[in-house]
């Protein structure tokens, strides 16, 4: 496959770490939230199996934060996402959708609670900002809305917990899931979360001071040595295994959270206010008309660059695969897609083309493993 590279722009803004990864053998980027994301070091399978093995540090500067500060800024926070954070505690991180008035998805970020009236939304790729200063500006809410200088640094892997516990001692072993707290290295305080984009486990290190964040980088290479660190960036076919959504590839605006299978994060039998509640309501009652779900296809390779249709015996469209890969576990391309009703069912066939070659393929459920 010919390949092109992306021209560099204001635009297209590098991070803090972009000149290590490129001395490391950075090949392949995306972009995310105007930023560079890295999207491969070589082969996706070598760095997989490294993933599910080692430990790997990944530059996901692209994760954003908007920080929400003030008096209303809990009202706003809240007002965004369908999930209830009333009990919500500081030193505590939230899976939330956002969503629209009519309950579209607008973004699945991670929302740090940093203090009572302070929040960090940790973002997928779309501009949260501008939504969230347009309900500011809307509801007349006193809050300061501004996306502040922090660059994540993702440790993961099963030897992230022995790594990170040389850097920072035993007390970050002790952290829970979800959980965060702040660590001092060269200088500095980071926010350490017990997080991050795989199920391989791990942290994400919210680096503010980007010269001790840089510092806390090469220390990571260099402490990682025994534990067989490499550079990495989430993989796509361990987080497709694991059925970790990415907004923009599984779902978007015009998909809303129950059709997602988020209905965990919809929280409608609460007191609290947010956009889309009377909408979410009305579609539990209706019941939803289509739905994401795990793929299996017999097939060897695929590159999902657009949604592909799902098809039936009869040449009817019965749902759309929305991200692709070649799992080595199955052995077979997996895949997320959404499936019209009533073909959301375990086990449903289909067929779907492939570049000109037609393969079957079945429903599952989610997460594959
Ligand atoms: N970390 C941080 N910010 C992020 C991401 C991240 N912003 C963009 C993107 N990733 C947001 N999307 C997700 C999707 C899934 C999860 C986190 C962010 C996730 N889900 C767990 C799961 O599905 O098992 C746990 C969710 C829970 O139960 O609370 O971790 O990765 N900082």
């Amino acid at each position: 496959m010919k390949t092109y590279s992306i021209a560099r722009s204001r635009r297209i803004r590098s991070t803090p770490y972009t000149s290590r990864i490129e001395k490391q053998g950075v090949t392949a980027y995306t972009t995310y939230n105007h930023m560079l994301l890295p999207a491969a070091f070589g082969s996706l399978e070598d760095a997989y199996h490294h993933l599910k093995e080692n430990v790997q540090v990944w530059d996901v500067a692209g994760e954003r934060q908007v920080e929400i500060s003030g008096k209303d800024s809990g009202k706003l926070v809240q007002l965004m996402t369908c999930r209830d954070l009333s009990k919500s505690k500081v030193g505590r991180c939230y899976y939330c959708p956002i969503i629209d008035d009519k309950a579209g998805l607008i973004n699945d970020p991670v929302i740090l609670k940093l203090g009572e009236e302070r929040w960090w939304i940790s973002i997928a790729d779309s501009d949260v900002i501008l939504f969230a200063k347009g309900l500011a500006i809307g509801n007349k809410f006193d809050v300061k809305i501004f996306e502040p200088n922090v660059d994540i640094l993702a440790v993961q892997g099963p030897k992230s917990f022995k790594l990170m516990e040389k850097i920072f001692g035993k007390k970050i072993t002790e952290m829970k899931f979800f959980g965060f707290d702040y660590f001092e290295f060269s200088g500095a305080n980071h926010l350490i979360a017990r997080s991050g984009w795989s199920k391989q486990g791990g942290y994400e290190i919210y680096v503010e001071n980007t010269k001790s964040g840089l510092a806390l980088y090469d220390k990571l290479f260099e402490v990682g040595k025994e534990f067989n660190i490499k550079p990495g960036c989430p993989n796509l076919i361990e987080r497709i295994e694991s059925a970790l959504l990415s907004y923009g590839n599984d779902m978007d605006n015009d998909d809303n959270p129950l059709e997602c299978g988020l209905d965990k994060y919809v929280n409608l039998e609460t007191e609290v206010n947010f956009l889309g509640k009377e909408k979410l309501k009305e579609i539990i009652k209706m019941g939803i008309n289509r739905k994401l779900m795990g793929v299996i296809i017999d097939a060897k390779e695929i590159s999902v660059s657009k949604s592909i249709d799902l098809i039936d015996d009869k040449n009817l469209k019965i749902g759309e695969l929305r991200s692709g890969v070649y799992s080595p576990h199955f052995k077979k391309v997996i895949g997320i897609a959404m499936l019209e009703k009533p073909y959301y069912e375990v086990s449903q066939t289909f067929k779907i083309s492939i570049n000109d070659s037609t393969f079957e393929g079945k429903v599952c459920d989610l997460p594959f493993i």
